[in-house]
């Protein structure tokens, strides 16, 4: 029997079992209206002029700022909540140590009964995606049921939303993450981010902002994907993925994981400094990064999302042209500061001052920063002066490095390499680094953030690292790994390496070593690279700080190691030996 073409169907036709899921949550959750996202530039323009009509979005400087708008989200949501964060398997030990548990009947009772009649005098608005080019085997969708109009114009700049996602849902057999949010009252009291990884499915309730609220991000593509990822072979990773050029006109694909706030869009759409012509750098991703091993036994990367939600303060035309060019139009700010003439304003934006603060008050130093520490801007991919179409390659790009860094004013030198797949897992299980705002907390304590994914592992880390072990030993040509850090403060609490830009220069090092073309420093944590390794040209770096950044502290690792050990011992018999095995060579190497 013929079938009807889909695209006769209307949108809750195109999906069975997504039709059936939106009866079942709007029969608990009984809003006004059902609304199905089709993904049209029209159905954007309305949504965003109706929030502008009821106050929630202000127009920024039409003529300098064009198509830019602020949101303010509530005082007391500014970012994730991972205290509030949840792994929901049957059994605690598969979440792990690293992750809150509650039993899956208990966390769908106590979530059901603050779904109960949540959305009465609301929309209920079905946002079906993609995550991933929508023709690549690599993308995964989802549908999220949501009650904000915020989260709809968010996802739509963030994933591949509508009707053709929908279509690939039913093309790959109604298979999709079920994503259930409602802001609920916005009590922090009655906040929870629950995640069922054994039936794809997740719940949130009670925040309106980021990673706790545009479910395709954080809780699909890193915390199920993560788990989905291990039983199936590959890794879901907090990386970004950047394509850099020679000027012998060269590309090679590095990813790189560094913890929330520590350079990932930054280093993702990097300007070449002056001294360093003919280089030229794509972006394919800043945020997420979706490994698969390839029959040329690399990895191929694809980057799940189609659009960045970035930090907007320290954002410059000297630190990141880049990024400054590309959110002066359609951009959605939020929690930014603003200045006398309605632009957004924030910390590092040194070519305006702000006027009135995140909160809506006028500016008073005394209140503290004029825009919040974790304020974001939500962008289009395209608009990145250095986007790349290798971004919607289905087959994804080859992966040459692998980087792991994190954000220690001491310690961790500018750059070190792995000397083995193995040993380098154990580099990425070894990052820590200093909090920053992207969740509620104190900020500015160094704290344990294996590979970056603390907050987004979806399953126990033993197995975690087990996984990348495993997946690299399969690997005939696997990419290299380094560790880095920018963020290494002199006594004055200056950074002491340029950052920024300046970063090419260490990726330079990195890409040479892998052609086998750069020197280095075997050290008891890896190979460094001594100062004639690096290409330091137009750089007047005092050679006392050279040093300081490409040598270690043997004592203060000897220290290191063994907080380490008491780290990885958390995981007991989940943890492989072999990692164990491979701290133990490094302990024996420092003496
Ligand atoms: P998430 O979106 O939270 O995952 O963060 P991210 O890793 O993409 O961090 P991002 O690139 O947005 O950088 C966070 C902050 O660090 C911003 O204020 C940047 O200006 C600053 N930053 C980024 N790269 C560097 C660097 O190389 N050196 C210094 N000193 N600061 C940097
Ligand atoms: C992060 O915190 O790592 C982010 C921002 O990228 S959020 O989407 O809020 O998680
Ligand atoms: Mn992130």
């Amino acid at each position: 029997m013929a079938t009807a073409p889909h695209t006769l169907l209307s949108l809750p036709e195109i999906s069975k079992k997504a039709g059936a899921w939106v009866d079942e949550v709007r029969a608990l959750t009984r809003p006004d209206r059902v609304y199905w996202c089709d993904g049209s530039r029209g159905e954007f323009q309305h949504l965003r002029d109706t929030l502008v009509a009821r106050g929630e979005l202000k127009p920024l400087n039409t003529d300098t700022f064009p198509g830019c708008y602020l949101y303010r989200s509530d005082p007391t949501d500014v970012a994730r909540v991972e205290h509030l964060t949840f792994v929901c398997t049957t059994h605690q030990a598969d979440a792990g140590p690293n992750n809150n548990w509650i039993a899956p009947a208990e966390a769908k009772a106590r979530m059901r009964g603050l779904f109960d009649g949540c959305m009465k005098g609301r929309t209920l608005y079905v946002i079906p995606y993609c995550m991933g080019p929508l023709d690549s085997p690599y993308s995964r969708c989802g549908v999220e049921i949501t009650d904000s109009a915020y989260v709809v114009l968010s996802m739509a700049i963030m994933t591949r939303i509508g009707h053709e996602a929908l279509e690939r849902i039913a093309r790959d057999g109604d298979s999709f993450v079920k994503g259930l949010h409602s802001t609920g009252d916005l009590n922090p009291a009655r906040r929870f981010i629950m995640h069922f990884p054994e039936d794809l499915s997740i719940e949130s309730f009670g925040s309106g902002y980021g990673g706790n609220a545009l479910l395709g991000k954080k809780c699909h593509a890193l915390r199920i994907a993560s788990y989905q990822a291990r039983t199936e072979g590959w890794l879901a990773e907090h990386m970004l993925i950047v394509g850099l050029q020679n000027p012998q006109g060269e590309t090679h694909y590095v990813a790189a994981a560094f913890p929330s706030a520590c350079g990932k869009t930054n280093l993702a759409m990097l300007i070449p400094p002056e001294a360093m012509p003919g280089w030229k750098v794509f972006t394919v991703g800043d945020d997420i990064c979706w490994m698969h091993p390839g029959p040329d036994g690399r990895l191929w990367a694809i980057n799940p999302e189609a659009g960045y939600f970035g930090v907007a303060p320290g954002t410059n035309p000297k630190t990141n042209r880049n990024a400054y060019e590309m959110i002066r139009r359609d951009t959605l700010f939020t929690n930014v500061a603003l200045t006398a003439n309605n632009e957004p304003w924030w910390e590092g934006r040194k070519d305006a001052a702000p006027a009135i603060d995140w909160l809506d008050r006028p500016y008073d130093p005394k209140n503290g920063p004029a825009a919040h520490p974790n304020s974001r801007f939500t962008v289009a991919a395209t608009q990145n002066p250095s986007y790349t179409k290798a971004a919607e390659d289905p087959r994804g790009v080859p992966i040459s490095a692998i980087i792991f860094g994190g954000r220690r004013r001491e310690l961790a030198p500018l750059v070190y390499e792995a000397r083995s797949w193995q040993h380098g897992v154990l580099v990425g299980a070894s990052v820590a680094s200093e909090t920053t705002a992207a969740a509620v907390g104190e900020v500015g304590v160094v704290r344990r953030d294996p590979m970056a994914m603390k907050p987004f592992a979806g399953y126990n880390y033993g197995d975690y690292f087990r996984h990348w072990l495993q997946l690299g030993a399969k690997l005939g040509r696997p990419p290299r790994l380094f560790h880095v850090n920018w963020f290494r403060q002199g006594a004055k609490g200056d950074f002491l390496w340029p950052g920024f830009g300046d970063n090419l220069r260490v990726l330079e090092w990195m890409l040479k070593r892998c052609a086998g073309q750069a020197g280095a420093a075997e050290t008891p944590i890896g190979y460094l690279p001594r100062p004639e390794d690096l290409n330091l040209a137009g750089l007047a770096l005092d050679p006392a700080v050279l040093r300081e950044l490409t040598s270690i502290d043997v004592a203060a690792w000897r220290r290191e190691v063994r907080d380490l050990r008491g780290y990885l011992d958390e995981f007991g018999n989940r943890m492989p030996p072999e990692l164990l095995g491979e701290l133990t060579s490094v302990e024996q190497r420092l003496g």
